[in-house]
């Protein structure tokens, strides 16, 4: 009997993809992050702040991943940023085909950075490589302390975990010190962020992290 292993050749394909877009993205110094995270974790909020401090400094992009709305693209366009929506019809993740293709339409001389938000999930995105630089997991703390564990891959494949949400810390039973034990039992050299979206806390050396990355990737800043 011949099995065809599906899921295997899914994935070498799509690393065969996400390979060409990253000799691409390479050869212009654009770095590039995969934003991931459950949905209402706050990711949107998170780039919405970033872009706003950001932008000045550095020529930056967007790809919204989502299921079926233009709402987040909507949200980001308002800020004046080239933005690229790639609606998955339902696919609970981005994959490199979609990532090739938004790279077709956007300008990317001159852009020294860009953000994939992907779709809202704590599971499947975690295995489809982007091309990007670096995988960004956004928890926030309303989720609950047992996230990390429950849904070990995506945080062991991010370089930077961005703890959201800290403003409500006082209405939720989120312990920081059971998450920094969790999750350097997953990953030991993560990078942590404590930010809030809503009053701007923590983003001061959240932006200074990514300044930094696309200074090494070679992007020119003027921050
Ligand atoms: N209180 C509070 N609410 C937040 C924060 N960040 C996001 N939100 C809210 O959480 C909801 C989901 O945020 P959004 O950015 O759309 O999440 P996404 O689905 O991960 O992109 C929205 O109602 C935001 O206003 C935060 O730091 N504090
Ligand atoms: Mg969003």
């Amino acid at each position: 009997m011949k099995q065809i292993d599906v899921k295997k050749n899914i994935l070498q394909t799509n690393d065969i993809l996400a390979k060409e877009n990253k000799e691409l993205l390479d050869s212009k110094g654009i770095f590039t992050v995969n934003l991931l995270g459950s949905p209402g974790a706050g990711k949107t909020s998170i780039l919405e702040q970033l872009i706003k401090s950001m932008k000045d400094n550095v020529k930056l992009a967007v790809i919204e991943g989502d299921l079926y709305t233009t709402k987040d693209a909507e949200r980001i366009e308002s800020q004046g940023v080239e933005v690229i929506q790639v609606n998955t019809g339902g696919a609970c993740h981005l994959d490199a085909l979609m990532i090739k293709e938004a790279l077709n339409n956007l300008e990317l001389d001159d852009m020294k950075f860009l953000v994939i938000e992907n779709v809202g999930n704590l599971v499947c995105p975690a295995s489809y490589d982007l091309s990007e630089d670096i995988k960004i997991t956004v928890l926030s703390i309303t989720e609950g302390n047992d996230k990390p564990l429950k849904y070990p891959s995506m945080f062991q494949k991010s370089e930077v975990v961005i703890v959201n949400k800290m403003d409500l810390m006082e209405f939720t039973n989120f312990s920081m010190d059971e998450f920094y034990r969790d999750i350097k039992s997953l990953r030991n050299d993560i990078i942590v962020f404590e930010v809030s979206s809503r009053t701007g806390e923590g983003f001061q050396q959240l932006r200074d992290y990514l300044l930094n990355k696309i200074k090494e990737k070679g992007g020119v800043t003027n921050a």
